[in-house]
């Protein structure tokens, strides 16, 4: 019986290693493109985490300053403010999107043209405080492209 022990040793240290490689999966990221003279705008996309993480921040070197934003209605108005971090519940999919959390590039400089790409890096922490970092290539899109996508 001790052969049994042997064999399945090596096998969970496998399975940790891969689970510290993959802190959190993003899909469907994209940024808004700007106009000459604007200075900020937000990038969205779909994160998950299988066995849960933290957003605990952001950076882009076509961005002076990069947060994360929440965006969200306080008396009848729109409001957005940077939090420190942002929870990825385990098995959960968060979405950042306009009118609530988003990746906000500020500081830009130069504007985000349609069809371009912005690289974002994010800084994310498992649940065992342990902090990794998972680098973008952010398709820019253009608003009026986004109208066409509504239905
Ligand atoms: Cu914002």
């Amino acid at each position: 019986m001790k052969l049994f022990h042997f064999a399945i040793l090596p096998m969970s240290i496998l399975m940790a290693t891969s689970a510290i490689a993959q802190v959190a999966v993003v899909v469907d990221p994209w940024a808004r493109a700007t106009v000459q003279g604007q200075k900020a705008t937000g990038a969205f996309m779909k994160i998950t985490s299988k066995d849960g993480a933290k957003l605990v921040g952001a950076s882009s070197p076509a961005a002076g300053v990069t947060e994360i934003h929440e965006m969200k209605m306080e008396k009848d108005v729109m409001k957005m403010a940077a939090v420190p971090s942002l929870d990825i519940p385990a098995g959960k999919s968060v979405e950042l999107k306009p009118g609530s959390y988003h990746v906000m590039l500020m500081d830009l400089k130069a504007p985000l043209a349609d069809k371009t790409s912005v690289p974002v890096t994010l800084m994310f922490e498992n649940n065992k405080g342990v902090k990794s970092q998972i680098e973008l290539q952010v398709p820019v899109k253009s608003m009026n492209m986004q109208s066409q996508h509504k239905h």
